[in-house]
């Protein structure tokens, strides 16, 4: 500002470099006379800030004053990557941050560069609500996203002898410049203590530890609008006078703090293993953390326009708040909404539930048993007294009304409650409180949503047919196209003749009728050279493995899950590389050659993931450095994959696999990103392959596999000893067992893919059912590569065909069909 008060004539650039400079300067967190990249980094990202302080305050004045009815996303999970590149394109100050930090002496890549990733989340339902978020400001809803501020995000890989190795990650290391501490947003969040009964019959619930929950604000910036919104994200404290200082001058440290440390724990990492009983309280404490002070925040915002002039009454909060739980992680938000209601406000039962009922909708991500979550009771009485009060009392009522109106479910009750009472183990099931509590409950893609409606919650569709919905899920185009391919970018813009596509990415059917055209198809191949050039230079760095830019770049990349089939894709590869070794000379110059890469983190307690893991990169070893081979074939195991990693590779991708076991992936939403960039897919009939392969025609789909509902059918015959292996599958697995790729001991997991079926034995994830049909795909997939011309228009006819796959659309159907908001643009 003073530089450019100075020089009336300088440009944005200027003012820009100014601003960075101050804050290199006076920025309390570094010594005033360094600027190297990463003071760079901080004072650039510090400079953004101030603006997105500016607009994030003109975004909540104006809400606060049309007082618009908001939604809050309460989601234990963000998965945000870096910000900066993120912050300047949705500013639209691309230019003029490149110019201002030139003028410093750096280039605006190499300053991102230096960024880490905020990895708050663990897969595809984090960065869901990431691309939500994004699209909310972007729409001008009027939106909150509530989470939790984990002092170390999901681990870090690393690849070593041993496979993956997991190591605490540091985001807040030294400190993140994009939050924005609010020490005037605290509020108490109480654990464990007893329930008191008030004169009038009505509870209290009393004693226990009471911890702070204060709030950080990270401005969420929408695409070219003013509209900024907030992520909360809550961070854990004991209060000063919670340190005993007679016992800590007694030396008694630990038990001086005992509450301090307790405090602590709750946010310092994202999911903590919860093999212990340890382990589930701080987990359960964790969800009621987030949970909680949401709900106090919001209730506090509702209130604070209760009074005086346009007064509000309780029964107005559902047409004011829309809360909507990302899964069941945040489900305590039921019965705590519930408890502020009646024992804080004196609202009766029915008052209370009208409000909380029709205040609370639930998104389903997963079908999978394990993922489905069940509480134990005893561990709830003791953390959560009065919640359990209240869930008891929704059950009762429940099942009460089930018994008197609905006598032809009287023996499905015992699955429809909440409570499962079985002695052995009683537990509160989160999903039927979710169901029974909410108005809405939606799946994340057809074919999921119909699997939600005709099995898991068949019985519930009886009792309510309109409470379920649909909400196929998208990602924002300007992180997944415009920011992280701008060459792609530009090309579809000045074909399309607009930019409009990146707010509105249905335009992007306007490139079909171009998909044969030759001048746009060598101008789309060069810029997937470009980026695949990127990304070999990158693989390079971070492997040490040469990759050949020329060779067909096929990539998988998620957590590594065995229903999601990463050693289908590797005993594919393996395969291959037999058959190569078998090749003579000349006969193998005529195939074509591939570079296939993996990467994903495996759950550190997953045995089976992280011999996967391990197997990827005993096969790299072997295959890349065999001399009659590594020309056609090269495997590289990408470590530690994150947003920042996919950004790299997404872009880079020529063919993409998403070949989980049919009925098993909700969705997927790395499948829409490469068809997004232009990659072709190998695929399953599962999730949201479905209405991709749809949208972009079925002869630009590599499809393969059992579907669905033949899924039971198969794992049956399997059981009954009907089914005949392929012959290539047996190869396979016998080259793994013949010791060619070292000495690991791969027999529990060759052992999983033998024997009868059930859960994680006997092949239920049907490998060697599929395995023949995904062979048969990945011929053709060959086939059409060779065929350049025939590729790029698939290519191109893969970006043209993504535009449903916009969060923008996703969000833009929430709104309208789950929430009930509208836009609230900031003038
Ligand atoms: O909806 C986002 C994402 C889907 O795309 C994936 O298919 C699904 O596996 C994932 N689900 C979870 C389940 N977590 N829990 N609970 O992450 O959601």
């Amino acid at each position: 500002k003073i530089l450019a008060k100075a020089n009336p004539e300088a440009n944005e650039a200027t003012e820009i470099a100014g601003n960075i400079m101050y804050h290199s300067k006076y920025s309390p967190h570094f010594s005033p006379f360094k600027f190297g990249p990463e003071q760079a980094l901080y004072a650039t990202a510090e400079s953004l800030r101030d603006r997105l302080i500016q607009l994030w305050n003109e975004t909540y004045l104006h809400f606060d004053k049309v007082d618009p009815k908001q939604t809050y996303y309460l989601s234990m999970e963000y998965l945000q990557g870096r910000a900066l590149t993120n912050a300047i394109g949705n500013l639209d100050l691309q230019g003029p941050y490149a110019d201002a930090l030139r003028k410093l002496g750096y280039e605006l890549e190499e300053i991102a560069e230096q960024e880490k990733d905020a990895a708050l989340g663990n897969g595809g339902l984090g960065r869901l609500a990431s691309c939500f978020l994004d699209s909310m400001a972007t729409l001008n809803l009027p939106a909150w996203g509530y989470g939790l501020r984990y002092r170390h995000g999901l681990f870090k890989q690393l690849i070593t002898k041993k496979g993956q190795e997991e190591v605490a990650e540091d985001w807040l290391e030294k400190f993140s410049p994009w939050e924005i501490v609010r020490h005037d947003v605290v509020f108490p969040v109480r654990f464990f203590g007893n329930v008191e009964i008030n004169p009038d019959g009505s509870r209290k619930w009393v004693g226990g530890d009471v911890v702070q929950a204060l709030a950080y604000d990270v401005p969420i910036p929408g695409y070219k609008t003013k509209n900024t919104i907030s992520l909360r994200l809550w961070e854990a404290k004991a209060r000063a006078e919670d340190l005993d200082l007679f016992q800590f001058n007694e030396g008694e440290y630990e038990l001086a703090a005992q509450l301090h440390s307790r405090a602590q724990q709750i946010c310092t990492v994202l999911y903590p293993g919860d093999a212990t009983e340890n382990g589930k309280l701080l987990r359960l404490k964790q969800q009621f953390f987030l949970c909680s002070a949401s709900l106090q925040d919001i209730i506090s915002r509702f209130k604070e326009r209760s009074t005086g002039e346009g007064s509000r009454k309780w029964s107005d909060f559902p047409s004011k708040v829309a809360v909507q739980m990302n899964d069941t992680h945040p489900t305590l938000a039921i019965p705590e909404l519930m408890r502020l209601l009646m024992d804080d406000n004196g609202l009766g039962w029915d008052e209370a539930w009208d409000v909380t009922s029709r205040t609370v909708a639930y998104t389903n991500h997963t079908v999978l048993p394990e993922a489905l979550e069940k509480w134990s009771q005893s561990l709830m009485w003791k953390l959560l007294p009065r919640h359990m009060e209240i869930i008891e009392e929704i059950d009762k009522r429940f099942v009460q009304t089930i018994c008197n109106t609905r006598v032809d479910l009287e023996d499905k009750i015992s699955s429809l409650s909440i409570l499962d009472n079985n002695p052995q183990k009683p537990v509160v099931r989160m999903a039927n409180l979710c169901v029974v509590s909410s108005h809405t409950v939606n799946g994340v893609a057809q074919l999921h949503s119909d699997i939600l409606k005709a099995e898991l919650f068949a019985d519930y569709v009886s009792i309510w047919p309109n409470k379920f919905q649909n909400k196929t899920n998208g990602i924002t185009p300007r992180r997944w196209l415009r920011f992280c391919s701008p060459e792609l970018s530009d090309i579809i813009t000045k074909w399309l003749k607009t930019d409009k596509w990146i707010t509105n990415l249905d335009l992007l059917t306007g490139l079909r009728q171009f998909a044969d055209n030759e001048e746009l198809q060598s101008e789309w191949a060069s810029a997937k050279a470009a980026n695949k050039q990127r990304l070999a230079q990158y693989i390079e760095r971070v492997t040490g493995v040469s990759i050949d830019p020329n060779s067909l770049f096929d990539i998988q990349v998620k957590r590594i899950h065995e229903y999601k089939r990463q050693l289908m894709n590797i005993l594919g590869v393996i395969y291959r590389f037999k058959k190569l070794k078998e090749m003579k000379p000349e006969e193998r110059k005529k195939t074509v050659p591939r570079t296939v890469m993996i990467g994903g983190k495996a759950f550190a307690t997953y045995t089976n993931a992280k011999r996967i893991v391990k197997l990827v990169n005993d096969v790299g070893d072997i295959v890349n450095s065999d001399p009659e081979v590594n020309e056609f074939l090269k495997v590289v195991f990408v470590p530690n994959y994150n947003v920042t990693v996919a950004e790299m590779l997404i872009p880079g991708s020529e063919l993409s696999q998403h070949i989980s076991t049919a009925g098993m992936e909700a969705s997927g939403t790395s499948n829409m990103k490469f068809a997004l960039n232009g990659c072709l897919m190998i695929g399953t009939l599962d999730g949201a392959n479905v209405e991709i392969r749809e949208e972009i025609g079925e002869e630009n789909f590599f499809l393969f596999g059992a579907t669905a509902d033949q899924v039971p059918r198969l794992r049956k015959e399997r059981e009954e000893g009907l089914f005949k292996p392929d012959p290539r599958f047996e190869e396979a697995k016998q080259f793994i067992k013949s010791g060619v790729f070292g000495s690991y001991d791969y027999g529990p997991l060759l052992d999983s893919l033998e024997g009868n079926t059930g859960y994680g034995r006997g092949d239920y994830f049907l490998v060697g059912y599929d395995f023949p049909s995904y062979m048969d795909a990945q011929a053709k997939v060959d086939e059409a590569y060779k065929d350049r011309k025939r590729w790029l228009k698939m290519s191109i006819l893969s970006t043209a065909g993504s535009g449903k796959f916009s969060s923008d659309r996703t969000i833009a159907q929430y709104a309208k069909e789950i929430w009930n908001i509208e836009a609230c643009p900031v003038p």
